[in-house]
């Protein structure tokens, strides 16, 4: 319980930089679960992810990377490293086409509270990023199902998995982020759905709101600035949430603020 992190003078909040899956939407469980399961298909190989073994394998930050850590345990993989590693560059680029197919068909909603918080941040000037480990492509077609042919244009920044030599919980993604914004750690908050996202934001300096995602609703998560099931609900947050806000409204920017002054004030955030 209660991991205290000092926390140094804070100044106005300039960004708030996302997570994608899990955060935005739930993307791992019914969109790339679903298009690994195609893809083997596909490919012709028995292999089936359930959903509770993919809940472990998510360990593993990266489709391609998860793949080749699978293979390690499965009969029929290659036995040369060389074959296995061409073997997931194959399956890994048939599943991204296949999660772009899937999302596509407008099947994954955001998460709830999601485009609330965004359009909040843009109405005060605030820059929005992306921070992921996912491939471009995937992150494409997500926004551009939800957002337009244009999503690109409502972020200031936008840092995937092949921008960076390493995906989270390296801290990279978020580095790059910051480099880019020409901010400081403590100028931005993350918005992070699983321990490895919380450790990446957190190794780069930036504070970090945890909305669980649904593999990650019981995880040992800390040191972030607040944890709680989703933006959707004031129930469930710790550090509560203020008093006397309508209890329909989504958790948004001012909370966020109230996060982050506490923290100030107190020299510290607390966690789980
Ligand atoms: C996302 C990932 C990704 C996705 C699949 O992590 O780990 O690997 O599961 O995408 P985060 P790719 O939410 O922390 O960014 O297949 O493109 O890797
Ligand atoms: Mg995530």
């Amino acid at each position: 319980m209660a991991e205290m992190t000092a926390m140094a003078e804070i100044g106005p909040l300039k960004a708030v930089l996302w997570d994608v899956d899990g955060t935005i939407a739930e993307t791992e469980r019914d969109g790339h679960r679903v298009a690994f399961n195609r893809a083997f298909e596909a490919c012709g190989l028995p292999w089936r992810w359930s959903e509770a073994l993919y809940g472990e394998l998510l360990h593993t930050t990266g489709g391609r990377e998860r793949l080749l850590h699978d293979m390690q345990t499965r009969p029929m993989a290659p036995a040369r490293l060389a074959d296995r590693e061409a073997l997931a560059r194959t399956v890994h680029e048939k599943k991204n086409a296949l999660y772009a197919d899937l999302v596509g068909t407008g099947l994954i909603p955001l998460r709830e509270g999601v485009a609330n918080l965004m359009v909040q941040c843009r109405e005060r000037g605030l820059r929005l990023g992306i921070a992921t480990t996912t491939s471009r492509s995937n992150v494409d077609a997500l926004l551009r199902w939800h957002f337009g042919a244009a999503w690109a244009q409502q972020f200031a920044v936008v840092v995937c998995g092949e921008d960076v030599q390493r995906k989270k919980p390296d801290p990279a993604v978020y580095e790059q982020a910051l480099r880019t914004l020409g901010i400081g750690a403590l100028e931005a908050v993350a918005i992070e759905d699983s321990p490895a996202g919380v450790a990446a934001a957190r190794a780069a300096g930036i504070p970090a709101v945890v909305t669980r995602s649904a593999y990650f609703e019981q995880a040992t998560i800390s040191a972030a600035l607040a944890i709680g099931p989703g933006l959707h609900t004031r129930r469930g947050w710790l550090p509560t949430l203020r008093a006397g806000a309508d209890e329909r409204e989504p958790v948004g920017l001012k909370d966020i603020e109230a996060w982050r002054a506490a923290a100030d004030s107190a020299s510290h955030f607390a966690a789980e």
